[in-house]
Parts: C-alpha cells; structure tokens; sequence
C-alpha cells in the first residue's frame, strides 16, 4: 500500500498509536501523508484531528508535521518539539502529561479511550504476524494488539539482522500480574517480535534515515556537572554506601546526561559499569565500544545517525551488549527498586528545599514533559537532579525560593548536583537541605537572595515564606532577571 493509501485508512477523531521513541523507531512515511490528508480536508472545511499515543517524544515526522497541520486534537504521554510545544502552549492541543512507564496499562485499563489504528516502524514483518521493530519500542507491542488496523512501515534503512536484540511482551494486568522476571538488567522475558493477526496488517514500504541530530560538544558547565557526579560516586564507594561492583545507572535525556556518562566513563575510580535506562545515547555506545559499559538495557538508541550507523555496521557486537524493551519494562519501578538503579535526572529548576521542577517554566508553560524521570526518581537505589545553577546567560536562577511547579518532591530527590558542588539531602531536615543547596550549588550571584528568602521563612518545619515564595519567578515576569527581588514581606 502507498502511504496516502494508508493514511485514508485513519479517519476524524481516531485515537493513532505511534511505534517508537524519541525520533528512535518512529514511522516517518504514513504521518507525512496524514498531516498532508488533514491539509486537504481542512482546506475542504471538514474537521481532522486525531488522538495521539506515542512512547515519548517522537521525530519531526510525526509531532513537527502533525501540529504544523493542526490535525492533533490530544497528545499524551511526552513531547519536545517546539511546533508541538507551542500549540499545546497556545491551548490548541491538550497534552496529558504522563510518567512513561504507565502509559501502555493505562491504555489497557481503558482510561485513555481505544486505539483504533497502530503505526509501527519495523524492519521486518512476517506473513504470520511477526513484526521486528527497530531502534526505539516504548508502547508498540499494546497498542500494535489493541488497535484495529495495524500500519507496518517497513522502513529497510534498518536492518533486518536488528531481530534480536529486542525483548518484547505485555504486562499482566492486576489482579493477574506477576512479578517481573528481570532480576539482572541482561534478562530476558518476551520475544524478538511482536506478535499480530496478520488479517489487520497492512504494509508501506520505505527507506527513510532516521531524524537524530548531534549532541552538543561536552562544554565547561556539562564537563563541571559530570565531574561532580563521577565524585560522587567515587567517595559513595570509598564510604561504603555504595557497592564497590557498582550499581545500574539510570541517566537522563540531553546534552547534559550525555556529558555526565562521559565523564563517568572517564573515571579510573569508577568500575566497569551496566545501564538500565529509558534512553540509550551516543555516550553510552562510546563506552561500549571501549569496554567500560558492558551492557546497556534501554526502551532506545536515541543516538545520532552516524552513531546508528556505527551500530547497524557492527550489529552482532551490539547485540549482545543491548537489549531494547517496552516502556514498560525499561522503566518499570518494581525493577528500578529491585536492581538499585542509580537515576540520574536534570532539573529545570530546584527549590531550596529540594523539590523539583523538571517541566514547566514559570509554572505555566510546558516544554517537554515529566517524561521517565519519576519512574526512576521514586524507586531509585539514589536519585540525583542535576542542573547549570543558572539559565538564559544568569538571569535565571535554576535554584529558587518554592519551585513554580512540582514533579519530584523533596520525599523523593536524594541528591542534588550542579557546577558548583554537590548538596547531599539524605537525612536532613529542610532547613540543612536549603543551607547545603545554597552553600554548595546555586550561584554565587544569587547565594545572598536565598539566604536572606530563608532568614525571612516562617517559623516551622519548612520555613518557607508564602509572601515571597515567588519573588524569583515575579522578578523574571517584570524584569526579565531574577536578580531584581523585591520581597513584600
Ligand atoms: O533553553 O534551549 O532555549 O537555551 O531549558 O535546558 O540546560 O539545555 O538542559 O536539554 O537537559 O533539558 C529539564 C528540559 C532540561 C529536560 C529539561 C532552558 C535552557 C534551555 C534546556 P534553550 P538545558 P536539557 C527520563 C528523563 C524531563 C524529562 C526527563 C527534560 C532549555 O531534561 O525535559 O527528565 N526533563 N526525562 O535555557 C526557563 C529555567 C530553565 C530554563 C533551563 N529554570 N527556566 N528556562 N532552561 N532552565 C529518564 C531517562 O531514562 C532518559
């Protein structure tokens, strides 16, 4: 089938699941030809937007084009791109904002509404039914079962030969679920496709590259940030609070992330390591390559394409050093507690006391989303937020009296780290945990704001002052430099 034909096949007000995460494994073919249906429908004076599930953000193809064409009426469960970004901004598309690992259950409990069309990247589909997907997964084997018409954008810029190194199945759904049988990050529990009736398939062929851009080169905050880090953990070690065999890391999405696994990587102190995470990035496959990650389980390869290319080149290393599961196991929290993940997450912006902010700025305006970041925060061995201590040239104080919204609260977030140092929150009450914050990572520029905010708290367990808890924020709206506090009380 061509891809418009494809495309006719969804129609108004249909619920679409997308295969893929990140830009990785996402169709890039049948969402094109969509947005340009919902054009020619639009320009005809009939109404198309449909429901989007994906596994998290997805490539230009899907959410750029989607949105451009205003054919999405509801976005869940992450987004990062700045078309999207907007019209969910401008209350054109209402966007639920979603812990990843839940999002395929929730679909199976009915809360989200049916699926009534799947779009799968796969690089290779069988007359039986079996799909092998290619380098991201996130809610595909769910929604590829559920929906009524199963799309296969067989998409051969992606080798067959991937069959392998996925791990595919569905959770059990309560009161029937088990436990999970992933007790070390290289188990295995599903198959190496996902299995559909094959009477609901119908294939569009393609070759398409992929949509990963570069990382920034590692610059001197990131490098500060991913020294720190690596310290961290060294002294852990030293101290005995951590196992000398070392634990799974968990390492979050970004430039930044990316430079605290080099410099991890970089570490003589540090030994040879496994990573159990949502997305694996071209750090990650750096390591790999030079033995210090010696096994990488991940919902991804949100890598760049010369990365991907240097991993469909030497496939069989790969395969048996990565293995690339659903959503809901990559980020699953009975296996994040289980395994003692260390999850290392960047902040948008931190209070003094340790909640954290990982999505909106000033309170209202999205950028991406909540993301894996709680599946792993809540249940890791220790949390770490990393963050520059301040953004947009220093205007900004990523440090601030009461966080402006809250996705990670001080009972979850261990361990805090910017360029300046590291506040270590575990077992300190919420006047020690400002106090180390202050002295150890904000920014010198805005150390005596905050210490004169907590001079002026309340008397009580936290001694936060209602009146000015957001003078920060108030000084930015008005002024454009959080520099310029006025306090009112
Ligand atoms: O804006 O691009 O216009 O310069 O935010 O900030 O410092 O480049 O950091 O790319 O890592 O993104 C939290 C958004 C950080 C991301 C967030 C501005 C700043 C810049 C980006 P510009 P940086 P990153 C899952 C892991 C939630 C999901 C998650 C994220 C832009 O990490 O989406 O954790 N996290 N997933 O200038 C206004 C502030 C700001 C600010 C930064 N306080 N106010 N703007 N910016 N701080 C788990 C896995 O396993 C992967």
């Amino acid at each position: 089938m061509t891809a418009e034909e494809a495309a006719a096949l969804i129609n108004n007000d249909d619920n679409v699941g997308f295969s893929g995460f990140t830009h990785a494994g996402c169709p890039k073919v049948v969402p094109v030809a969509l947005a340009k249906r919902a054009e020619a429908e639009h320009a005809k004076g009939n109404p198309f937007k449909i429901g989007m599930f994906t596994g998290a953000s997805t490539g230009d193809s899907i959410d750029g084009q989607l949105s451009r064409a205003q054919a999405i009426k509801f976005r869940t469960p992450y987004q990062t791109n700045k078309d999207l970004r907007n019209a969910i901004n401008s209350g054109e598309v209402k966007y639920f904002d979603l812990h990843l690992s839940t999002l395929a259950q929730d679909i199976r409990y009915g809360f989200m509404g049916p699926v009534d069309v799947a779009i799968i990247e796969a690089c290779d589909v069988t007359e039986n039914g079996e799909i092998v997907p290619t380098c991201g997964v996130g809610i595909s084997p769910t929604v590829a079962r559920l929906a009524k018409i199963v799309i296969v954008e067989l998409n051969s810029w992606n080798p067959k030969g991937m069959r392998g190194m996925h791990d595919l199945s569905e959770l059990q759904d309560p009161p029937y679920r088990d436990e999970i049988g992933i007790k070390t990050v290289r188990d295995r529990v599903g198959l190496d496709h996902i299995k559909v009736d094959p009477s609901k398939i119908v294939v569009v062929e393609g070759n398409t590259p992929n949509e990963g851009g570069c990382f920034a080169p590692v610059d001197e905050i990131t490098a500060k940030i991913g020294d720190n880090v690596a310290n961290f953990f060294v002294n852990e070690m030293a101290e005995g609070r951590m196992p000398k065999s070392f634990l799974p890391v968990q390492s979050g999405v970004g430039n930044i992330a990316n430079a605290v696994l080099a410099s991890m990587g970089e570490s003589k102190d540090i030994p040879d390591f496994e990573v159990y995470t949502e997305v694996i990035q071209d750090a990650v496959i750096g390591l790999m390559e030079t033995g210090r990650i010696k096994f990488a389980s991940g919902c991804s390869l949100t890598v760049s394409n010369p990365c991907i290319e240097k991993i469909y080149q030497n496939l069989d290393f790969f395969k048996e050093r990565i293995v690339l599961r659903p959503s809901e196991y990559s980020n699953n929290p009975e296996i994040v507690r289980r395994l003692g993940v260390i999850a290392i997450n960047t902040a948008l912006e931190a209070d003094i006391f340790g909640n954290i902010n990982s999505t909106h700025v000033t309170g209202n305006k999205m950028m991406n989303g909540v993301g894996g970041s709680g599946d792993f925060t809540r249940g890791a061995y220790v949390s770490i937020f990393v963050t520059p201590s301040v953004a947009k040239g220093g205007k900004i104080s990523a440090f601030v009296p009461m966080v402006s919204h809250m996705d990670h609260s001080e009972h979850s977030v261990k361990i805090i780290i910017s360029e300046y140092g590291i506040a270590d929150l575990r077992g300190k009450s919420p006047r020690e945990r400002a106090e180390l914050i202050i002295e150890n990572c904000v920014h010198p520029d805005y150390r005596p704001l905050l210490r004169e905010y907590l001079e002026r708290g309340e008397q009580g367990q936290t001694p936060v002052n209602l009146y000015d808890a957001f003078a920060f924020h108030e000084a930015l709206m008005e002024t454009g430099d959080m520099k310029n506090v006025k306090w009112r009380k």
